[in-house]
């Protein structure tokens, strides 16, 4: 019979597994589709990909970083590295430039896809970050 020789602890383990990966996905506030060969974010980086589910191009940049460049109004995936700064632990995205406009906050480890995430006045964060700040 097929499986018949998978053994009980094998299959308990697996259960187990699912079950750390799901409250991983809560605490990450959105579940994201299974990662991708890019879909890292190194210590002290914030990364962003222009598609959801760290798809299309990718961005990394230090926690602080005023003006997010070519990637700026395009970031529709976010993901943040482990902090290099104990005194830091969180990132601050902004709507625009130079720290301004409206913000929303996250912590190291986190990762979104934008178009899940309220903006205010209506839509959502896709295509809208412009910078980003550590934050505590
Ligand atoms: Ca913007």
């Amino acid at each position: 019979m097929l499986g018949a020789d998978m053994g009980g602890d094998v299959m308990k383990k697996m259960r187990i597994a699912g079950v750390v990966a799901v409250l991983a996905g809560l605490v990450g506030g959105v579940g994201l589709a299974p990662a991708t060969a890019d879909s890292g974010c190194a210590d002290g980086r914030v990364c962003f990909w222009t598609d959801i589910n760290y798809g299309g191009a990718k961005y990394s940049a230090p926690y602080r970083n005023g003006y997010v460049g070519w990637m700026n109004d395009q970031a529709s995936t976010f993901r943040i590295g482990k902090t290099v700064d104990d005194r830091y632990h969180y990132v601050m995205f902004y709507e625009n430039a130079g720290f301004w406009g409206s913000r929303f906050y996250a912590k190291e480890f986190q990762a979104f896809n934008l178009t899940s995430l309220a903006f205010p006045g209506g839509g959502s964060w896709n295509d809208k970050i412009s910078s980003h700040d550590e934050a505590y």
